[in-house]
C-alpha cells in the first residue's frame, strides 16, 4: 500500500481505535450466554470500543439500538437478528449513514443483499438435517408409527425456520415418521417444560422428543421426569447447540443425540470488523465449523468444553 498511516486521515484526533456498535438477541439461554461472552472477550482482545445492547428477545428493541448506534456515528454495525423479516427500513437507514453491517449467528430475509456485508453463523438447515438423520438410524428396522413431538425455536427465527426444515426433509422419507405435536419453547427451559408438560397430557404414546435447543431440551426433561418417565430412554431426545449442561445431559443418558452450534463466534467477528471498517473485501458468508456427539463423545469432550 501507499504506507500512508491511515490513522491520521481519519476524522477527529487520529484515534485508531474501531467503535463497534453490538445488538444482541437476549440472555434466552446458555447458547445465548456463551456467544455473549464470546463477542465481549474478543472485543477487548481486539482493542475494539463495544457498545453492547441486550434486546430481551424483542425485534423494536434491535431497531432502537440500531439507530442508536447510527446517531453515536459507530463505526461498523454488527448484530443477531431475533427473527427473519422486518429488518430492511433500518438497514436501509445504517446504509445511508455508510456504516458497514455484519450479520452474526442468525441471517436476516431481505431480498436486498447489500444492506449488509457478511453472515457468519451456522447452517441451520444442516443441523435439522443431521438430527432427522441420527433418528432414521435410530429406528432403522423398527417397523412401529415413531411419534414425535417437537419443541421450535422462537417463532420467526431463522434457527426455528431452518432447523424444522431440514428435521422435517429428512423424515418425510419414511411414513412410520411422524410428528404428532409441534409448538414453539422460545429456545427458554422453562418455556421448553411447560409446553412438554402439555405434550405429556395430550399424548400416552410420545418416542421421541426434538428440541431445536439444549436449554428446551433440559426443560423438557424436567416435564419427563416430573411424569415418571426415564428421558432417553422411554422418549429419545434430540437437541441442537452442545453447551456444557447439555452435554452433561447427554454423557447421562438423558439426551441421545446434540448437533454443534458453536457461539464462539467473537474473534471471527472482529476481523470481519476490522476489514469491513478499512472496506476491505469480506467473503459474503462466513459458516461456522461444527459437529455432532453422543454421549461417548459428550463424555470425551466434557472437560475441555469452553461453554
Ligand atoms: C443459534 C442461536 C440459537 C441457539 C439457541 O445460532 O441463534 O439461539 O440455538 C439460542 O440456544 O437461544
Amino acid at each position: 500500500g501507499s504506507g500512508q498511516d491511515s490513522g491520521a486521515s481519519r476524522q477527529g484526533g487520529g484515534s485508531d481505535q474501531i467503535t463497534l456498535g453490538f445488538s444482541q438477541v437476549g440472555a434466552e439461554s446458555g447458547w445465548r450466554t456463551a456467544n455473549t461472552k464470546s463477542v465481549q472477550d474478543a472485543a477487548k482482545e481486539a482493542g475494539i470500543d463495544l457498545k453492547f445492547s441486550d434486546a430481551q428477545q424483542k425485534q423494536e428493541n434491535q431497531i432502537k439500538a440500531i439507530r442508536s448506534f447510527i446517531q453515536q456515528k459507530v463505526d461498523a454495525i454488527a448484530f443477531s437478528p431475533v427473527v427473519e423479516s422486518g429488518w430492511d427500513t433500518v438497514l436501509k437507514e445504517v446504509k445511508d449513514a455508510g456504516i458497514p453491517v455484519i450479520l452474526t449467528d442468525r441471517a436476516v430475509d431481505s431480498a436486498d443483499t447489500s444492506l449488509y456485508k457478511t453472515f457468519i453463523g451456522s447452517d441451520f438447515v444442516v443441523e435439522g438435517t443431521k438430527s432427522g438423520e441420527w433418528l432414521v438410524k435410530e429406528y432403522e428396522g423398527k417397523p412401529d408409527p415413531v411419534n414425535i413431538v417437537e419443541l421450535q425455536g422462537t417463532t420467526g427465527s431463522a434457527p426455528a425456520n431452518d432447523r424444522k426444515k431440514g428435521f422435517g426433509d429428512v423424515i418425510a422419507a419414511d411414513p412410520k415418521f411422524k410428528i404428532i405435536a409441534s409448538q414453539t419453547g422460545d429456545f427458554t427451559r422453562a418455556k421448553g417444560k411447560e409446553v412438554m408438560e402439555a405434550f405429556l397430557k395430550a399424548h400416552k404414546d410420545i418416542d421421541v422428543l426434538f428440541a431445536h435447543n439444549d436449554d428446551m431440551g433440559l426443560g423438557a426433561i424436567e416435564a419427563i421426569e416430573g411424569a415418571g418417565l426415564k428421558p432417553g430412554t422411554d422418549i429419545k431426545i434430540i437437541t441442537i447447540d452442545g453447551v456444557r449442561d447439555g452435554m452433561q445431559a447427554l454423557a447421562d443418558g438423558k439426551i441421545n443425540f446434540i448437533a454443534e452450534c458453536s457461539p464462539l463466534l467473537g474473534p471471527q467477528l472482529m476481523d470481519l470488523v476490522k476489514k469491513a471498517v478499512k472496506g476491505e473485501q469480506i467473503p459474503t458468508r462466513v459458516l461456522t465449523e461444527e459437529t455432532t456427539f453422543t454421549p461417548e463423545q459428550a463424555k470425551a469432550a466434557l472437560p475441555d468444553r469452553q461453554y
